[in-house]
């Protein structure tokens, strides 16, 4: 996959790339990042990415043509892509989103700042407008390594053991059972007497009841993927 972030500050973003799953995917070839500036794009001796709202009122708007000659010069050279503008206005990303993204072979994210985007730039190209959740950032670079990393996760072959063992199929969908390390007590909590039992069974129903019963108690309104009355959560 290759996945092209748009951004006014790739610097906010690089350091992150570099680390953790999202540079263990690249290293890996699974994922190429791409980071570009668009005020790169503008042509103006200003380098001006922004101006004034028409009609008036406080702050600034992403005007639309650095935008639209960023995208156009990542889809001359890489080929169409699934485009991704980072609005709280959008739809709510959840994992089903992201296995969705993650069949893309390119994805191109937008990450606006000031007041908004210029509504010409929303309707002249083709894009999933998507939210990270209801609060508000003041741009969209957080909200695009949230994506970029649920996304790139799960490409085949990212994960290590300890997280592939995670998505195991009798918790699917649901939050994490609790888990325990040395030692085995702890200021007086022990850990359950089950999981240094060595009874491989045992353990993965207990762990099972547990994820449930969170899952219940925590967020009722998610389902686990096996869950015939499943909706979209988990
Ligand atoms: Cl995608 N962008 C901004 N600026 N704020 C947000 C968001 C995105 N999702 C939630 N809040």
């Amino acid at each position: 996959m290759i996945l092209t972030i748009l951004t006014l500050f790739p610097s906010t973003i690089e350091g992150y790339l570099r680390e953790s799953i999202l540079r263990i995917a690249q290293e890996k070839g699974l994922v190429r990042f791409r980071l570009v500036n668009f005020r790169d794009y503008s042509t103006d001796r200003h380098r001006t990415v922004d101006d004034r709202p028409f009609g008036g009122g406080p702050g600034m708007v992403l005007k639309p043509e650095p935008v639209f000659a960023a995208v156009e010069d990542a889809e001359a050279k890489d080929g169409p892509y699934r485009k991704v503008l980072l609005t709280p206005a959008g739809r709510r990303f959840d994992q089903a989103l992201a296995r969705e993204f993650s069949r893309e072979e390119r994805l191109l994210l937008l990450c606006g700042r000031y007041e908004g985007f210029d509504e010409r730039i929303r309707l002249g190209l083709r894009w999933d407008e998507v939210s990270v959740g209801d609060y508000v950032l003041s741009g969209g670079e957080i909200a695009a390594l949230a994506v970029a990393e649920a996304t790139a996760r799960l490409l085949p072959g990212a994960l290590g053991d300890p997280e592939s063992a995670e998505q195991e199929s009798f918790t699917a969908g649901l939050l994490d059972f609790p888990q325990y390390t040395r030692p085995r007590v702890f200021r007086g909590m022990a850990v359950p007497e089950v999981l240094v039992s060595g009874d491989h069974e045992a353990v993965r129903r207990w762990r099972e009841e547990a994820a449930r019963r969170r899952t219940a108690e925590r967020r009722p309104d998610l389902r686990p993927e096996s869950d015939p009355k499943a909706g979209t959560g988990g």
